[in-house]
């Protein structure tokens, strides 16, 4: 009698760690499930100046998207990232600062304007072809990380990270959540075999000693 009610409670305890476990992997993983997705850039964005993981632009559902070129420093455009639906026309225009720029086609849809230091000043390109992931750059400060990108439609995404380096952060997690369920697939069993164990061949050495 004694016995079976130390069983049942030792049973009891165990289960219930292995469900706190449990509990942590589910919060874990629906950290992970709250970030955005972006488009997958190509490292050509990924570099471009006053671009970070994650700020990807999202100007879908909006027939019209206008870009700074002379931005931050004078080097940068402005949102350096975008992401619209076929057909948007996108307009960039100049700020005056930084000197000379232009707005040249790297990868995808081509068109190129002339080099201008003067505010005001505007291009346009519409971009028609869905699913393209579309890359500029200013060509006289190209080296220096003046690039841009246009991505247009249905284009492969990934998990936007924001503001964390992307690759560490995301393996820290997943082993992270891989290590909690093994605790808690460990903790379930050591409790099911050690019950078994103990009313399959009874005395307890803990259950001794009682009244
Ligand atoms: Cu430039």
């Amino acid at each position: 009698m004694k016995r079976r009610e130390f069983i049942t409670a030792a049973g009891v305890g165990s289960a219930a760690t292995a469900a706190g476990a449990t509990g942590a992997v589910g919060s874990a993983a629906a950290q992970e499930e709250g970030g955005d997705e972006e488009p997958d850039w190509p490292e050509f964005v990924d570099e471009a100046n006053e671009y970070s993981s994650g700020e990807t632009e999202d100007l879908r559902g909006q027939e019209e998207a206008t870009v700074e070129v002379g931005a931050g420093d004078g080097l940068a455009f402005a949102p350096p990232a975008i992401w619209v639906d076929a057909g948007t026309n996108v307009i960039w225009e100049w700020t005056g600062e930084g000197g000379g720029h232009n707005v040249a086609s790297e990868e995808g849809e081509e068109y190129s304007s002339e080099v201008t230091d003067e505010a005001g000043f505007t291009f346009e390109h519409t971009f028609e072809e869905d699913g393209q992931m579309n890359t500029y750059k200013c060509e006289p400060h190209a080296g220096q990380g003046m690039h841009g990108g246009v991505a247009v439609g249905e284009v492969e995404t990934r998990e936007a990270q924001t503001g964390v380096a992307t690759d560490p952060h995301e393996m820290g997690i997943q082993v992270q959540e891989h290590w909690v369920g093994i605790g808690a697939v460990l903790m379930v069993s050591v409790s099911l075999v050690f019950t078994f164990f103990t009313l399959k061949y009874g005395e307890s050495p803990h259950a001794k000693g009682g009244d």
